[in-house]
């Protein structure tokens, strides 16, 4: 089999947090005067926090300096990790757990590549760090999606090629990412929006290793 490893995403294939990220910027934005709405929250997915800021505020086309910034994103940030605190295992998206299991099982190997610089905390939460043989989050790279590095610092560490990955995505900012380096992509959400995936499917519900082998290998 040519499937050594496989690399998730974490927000919006894992758990659902962007919703937790949609309020939390939603209010931000309101108090600088930024309309924002669920829409163009989309495009926010997969995106760095501070890319994220960047984006909102060329919306509103409003320029800031850097200490202004910092504190935008601290104060985002606090609300944000205000919505997960109660979060656990219940947030789990269906079908997630049962596939990560099949793949300790049958001995592929697993990392996290994730933008969040809350991913650890997240995977805490939800009683699944421990499956994890690499966490690559947004404290560890230079250059966040849709730049390969996060997914290629995951290969790396579980000393893997990227051609033998499985990079699974929901974001285009990250199925870019694993598509630039070289890895094999699975889409998590719309065929339209998630085109350059090599498939996408709408979750893990009724998803199995099999499934994913055989369209593969
Ligand atoms: P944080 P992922 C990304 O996580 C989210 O999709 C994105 O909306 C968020 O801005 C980013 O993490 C940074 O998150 O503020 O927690 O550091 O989808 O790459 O797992
Ligand atoms: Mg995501």
């Amino acid at each position: 089999m040519s499937i050594k490893a496989c690399i998730f995403d974490m927000d919006g294939v894992i758990v659902d947090s962007a919703k937790y990220h949609f309020i939390a910027w939603q209010e931000l934005a309101a108090e600088i005067g930024v309309s924002f709405t669920e829409e163009d929250n989309e495009q926010l997915k997969g995106l760095s926090r501070v890319d994220s800021l960047e984006r909102i505020l060329k919306m509103g086309d409003l320029y800031l300096d850097n200490d202004t910034k910092l504190a935008l994103m601290d104060k985002k940030n606090e609300s944000y990790l205000k919505y997960i605190e109660s979060m656990n295992e219940s947030e789990i998206l269906p079908g997630v757990a049962q596939f990560i299991n099949e793949l300790e099982a049958a001995g592929i190997k697993i990392a996290l590549g994730s933008s969040s610089k809350n991913a650890t905390v997240i995977l805490e939460r939800i009683n699944l760090l421990s499956k994890f043989g690499a966490v690559i989050d947004g404290n560890k790279v230079t250059f966040s999606k849709p730049d390969p590095e996060v997914f290629l610092r995951g290969a790396e560490a579980l000393q893997v090629e990227a051609h033998e990955c499985v990079v699974f995505e929901d974001a285009t900012a990250g199925v870019k990412a694993a598509i630039d380096g070289g890895f094999k992509c699975v889409g998590i959400g719309d065929e339209k929006v998630l085109n350059q995936a090599h498939f996408v499917i709408p979750g893990f519900e009724n998803f199995s290793l099999k499934n994913l082998i055989e369209r593969f290998n």
